[in-house]
């Protein structure tokens, strides 16, 4: 239990706050009421650990690290803050005592979803653990007034509902208006001589006050609580008639706008740029805040602006936070009148970046026109930047244009973010060991020969304590029970569990833990489906953002591929089966709408198919997120991480799925090469081509879908289903996109651009040697659990050690509680 915890103390607090904040008693209360009351309640417990831990960090003057992302997909925070307090047993008591179920009160909260996926989670995860090691860290982001869209399916679409999640206000945050900066868009740069040196000023531009809200993100059992710094957008002159009078009308309206626009809403793009510009003036407002907010801090305390460095580090999560470089510059040029080459050697010794993706469609590449004029000073900065920058390439390989071009940061008429971050940074890094060879390899060839020394990988990681703690509360015990409570805060500890997989009676009470978490899901799929699965059958799930290289495509042209065998043969000796897919799509990535329209149209067909005997069932849970996720990973017997090799970075489903004892059937692709490395290949179903296969059909071609098609009738089979209504009959035409998509050469890509075709035996073959392998009860268990207990190395405290280690230097920091 956490010392500033007494359960009577929290008692009052809760009737105070339900007094309080809503005029009401207990017994008057509505559950969303509740749940206020309770995470205020949890608020007053933290606030005392929350100012304690920043009276440290001054103490001793910390380096701090600024995380700067656009994306924190933080999932629901009362639970997790109870946990991480150490607090679960004394609250559910109290909750008890009050008439309340502890469950249903979570549930209340809105899953606060201010990211699309892995980029945004990963982030999440990472400040969970910088916490709880007790490093000094903010996270940087933007208070978007709608996060991720919430999905509903109607007659098997997707339709996109607004994720409204501060309707009720959110108890956690505090704004914290003394911090309020102003930034500035557009204008013009005018240059004006000062003290017999130039000064630049931006004139006739349009300004928002950007004003931060803390959330508070809580280390587990250790007294540290960090913050989540997002930055909302207000006018800055609140709109008055005089300005009618000056004839600056037009403008106080536009900037009355402007503020409201710009945190409006998340762009749901996973792995995809879009090039809108309110997306870049997302980029700045919250960077050229974020930045201004930790020169000042910085300088609120210590005297040369030169030692910057030494005590603050910007982590750039992927390339969006990239303006950070030219912001840094900016300040220290302007406004603390430094030279060049101080400023970069500062800007350069703060930055260091990190890449999330080698899809080349989610490159960051702005026009020059839309840049410079939003941003008329960052892109002067810029220029220089790219001049000094190519001037290096050319000292490094006299008379090599192809060099210069290959790596200039502008370049036909773009700014190519990307190359901006490398030159601007001191750390260049990937996301798995895989991905990070690829950058080095191929993608990033050219920067990491010129500059080896700065490209380094990190394999990403989860925190254990949501995805296990947290939302496998009966394993989670269980382990505890056999090995002790280490793992929470040191994961390979879990190690200790592997001698169990040899021992029946432990392998049984395995089982029995997974059937009853099987049985929860099913609860939530009849509750949130109306369907009816089986906690026997084989419960294989894929639940992650839809894209193509994700090839959800692949998964359910192989149901439809079963399903025609079970009807040729009803007696088809296969073990019942469920196939759950969770996945939202970009609003407007119209392939995966579809994809998702036809999982749901072979789901129609297959789950009403009583001549099948029940063996196959299709789910598609809508709404997939990060609080139902928790369910479903604990209840996972198969883990799908089947992207085209050498596309998927890293993924990090894959390591939930085997923190909670899934089996992985996947391609040698991102982590899943260091999964099935910790796992044994044994313990595993690998199937598909390898990355190299895959970088080589694709710089020499040679792969010829209509090959398959011709040679294979049961590929054949299935893809006629996609156009002769067998799916659709209301409309025989509307899979002909998918079918084309696989069969015909698109204006640009080759047909079947993500091997499908090429990997359906290989993973057909897979899918039937998990259905094999399922049938030894015993072996299965044991390979499950020699899952949970080799999955130490994919913990994020581990990724967060090795980024201090390496990139940040960071020391850590231990806050005392003053008695109560
Ligand atoms: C999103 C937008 C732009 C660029 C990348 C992303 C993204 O989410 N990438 C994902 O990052 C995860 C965390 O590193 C990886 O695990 C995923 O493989 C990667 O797709």
């Amino acid at each position: 239990m956490s010392m500033g915890f007494d359960k009577e103390t929290f008692k009052k607090s809760v009737l105070f706050n339900m007094k309080n904040v809503f005029r009401k008693t207990v017994e008057e209360a509505t559950p969303e009421q509740m749940y206020q009351a309770v995470a205020y309640a949890v608020k007053d417990v933290i606030i005392d650990e929350w100012i304690a831990t920043h009276k440290e960090y001054e103490k001793q003057d910390v380096k701090t690290l600024y995380y700067l992302s656009m994306e924190f997909l933080m999932g629901r925070a009362l639970g997790n803050n109870i946990i991480n307090i150490m607090s679960q047993k004394e609250v559910k008591e109290v909750l008890e005592e009050l008439g309340f179920d502890l469950n249903a009160i979570e549930d209340q909260e809105p899953d606060p979803a201010l990211g699309n996926g892995g980029l945004g989670r990963l982030a999440a995860c990472f400040l969970d653990s910088l916490a709880t090691l007790g490093y000094p860290a903010y996270g940087c982001g933007i208070r978007y007034r709608y996060g991720m869209f919430k999905q509903k399916i109607e007659n098997g679409y997707q339709v996109e509902v607004p994720d409204n999640w501060l309707m009720n206000g959110c108890p956690f945050e505090i704004r914290r208006a003394e911090y309020a900066t102003e930034v500035k868009f557009g204008g013009h740069v005018n240059t004006v001589w000062e003290d017999g040196k130039e000064r630049f000023v931006q004139e006739g531009y349009q300004s928002v006050r950007a004003v931060p809200y803390d959330m508070p993100i809580v280390g587990y059992g250790n007294n540290v609580v960090n913050t989540l710094r997002i930055w909302d957008a207000e006018a800055i002159n609140t709109f008055s008639l005089d300005s009618f009078d000056r004839g600056d009308y037009q403008k106080a309206v536009e900037q009355e706008n402007l503020a409201k626009t710009i945190v409006e809403v998340l762009y749901p793009n996973d792995n995809h740029y879009a090039g809108k510009e309110l997306r870049l003036k997302q980029q700045y407002f919250f960077i050229s805040a974020s930045v201004q907010r930790a020169v000042m801090k910085y300088m609120e305390n210590h005297e040369d602006i030169h030692r910057f460095h030494e005590k603050n580090v910007f982590q750039l999560n992927d390339t969006h936070p990239t303006v950070a470089v030219p912001e840094l510059m900016r300040i220290l040029l302007d406004d603390y009148r430094l030279g060049w080459d101080e400023a970069w050697e500062i800007t350069t010794k703060t930055c260091a970046y990190t890449n999330h993706t080698i899809m080349s469609e989610a490159l960051e590449k702005w026009p020059i026109d839309l840049f410079s004029r939003l941003l008329p000073r960052i892109y002067q900065i810029v220029e220089e930047i790219n001049r000094r920058f190519q001037e290096k390439i050319e000292e490094r390989y006299p008379g090599n244009q192809d060099k210069v071009r290959s790596m200039a940061i502008l370049y036909d008429g773009q700014v190519r973010m990307a190359h901006l971050a490398i030159a601007g940074s001191f750390s260049v890094n990937g996301v798995a060991r895989l991905h990070t060879e690829i950058l080095k390899n191929q993608e990033l060839k050219d920067f990491y020969e010129m500059m080896p020394g700065k490209f380094n990988n990190k394999t990403n990681g989860i925190t254990q304590r949501r995805f296990l703690l947290h939302g496998n509360p009966l394993l989670a015990e269980w382990i505890t029970k056999k090995i002790g409570g280490d793992w929470i805060v040191d994961l390979p500890h879990i190690r200790r569990l592997a001698p169990y997989a040899e021992d029946p009676k432990s392998r049984q009470e395995f089982m029995d833990i997974k059937y009853r978490n099987k049985v929860r899901l099913a609860a939530y799929i009849k509750e949130h489906n109306g369907i009816d699965v089986d906690p026997r059958s084989i419960f294989d799930v894929q639940v992650k953002r839809l894209h193509e290289y994700k090839r959800q495509l692949m998964n359910i042209l192989h149901v439809m591929y079963l399903y025609n065998q079970l009807k040729d043969n009803p007696y088809m000796d296969m073990l019942p089966r469920t196939f759950i897919f969770g996945a939202k799509a970009a609003a407007g990535y119209k392939r995966a709408k579809l994809t998702i329209k036809l999982i749901n149209a072979v789901a129609e067909v297959v789950n009403r198919d009583r001549s099948i005997g029940g063996k196959i069932k299709v789910v598609f849970i809508e709404d997939y997120k990060v609080s139902n996720a928790e369910i479903i990973f604990a209840a996972a017997d198969v883990s799908e991480q089947i992207s085209t090799a050498s596309k998927e970075a890293s993924g990090t489903g894959n390591m939930k799925f085997m923190l909670n004892g899934a089996l992985t059937l996947g391609t040698m692709d991102g982590a899943n090469v260091e999964i099935v490395e910790e796992a044994g290949a044994e313990n595993a179903f690998i199937f598909g081509m390898s990355s190299d296969e895959v970088i080589r059909y694709e710089k020499e071609g040679g792969y010829d879908p209509m090959e398959i098609f011709n040679s294979d009738s049961e590929i054949r089979r299935v893809l006629m289903q996609l156009i002769n209504g067998y799916y659709s009959p209301e409309d025989p035409e509307l899979f002909r996109d998918i079918y084309n998509s696989l069969l015909n050469t698109q204006s640009s890509d080759r047909a079947d651009t993500y091997f499908i075709l090429k990997d359906f035996r290989s993973y057909a073959d897979a899918r039937s040697r998990t259905d094999q392998a399922y049938r030894d009860e015993a072996w299965w268990a044991k390979a499950a659990m020699l899952n949970v207990a080799c999955s130490g190395k994919f913990t994020s405290d581990r990724t967060i050690e090795e980024y201090v280690r390496d990139i940040w230097h960071l020391e850590k920091v231990k806050v005392e509680l003053e008695e109560p």
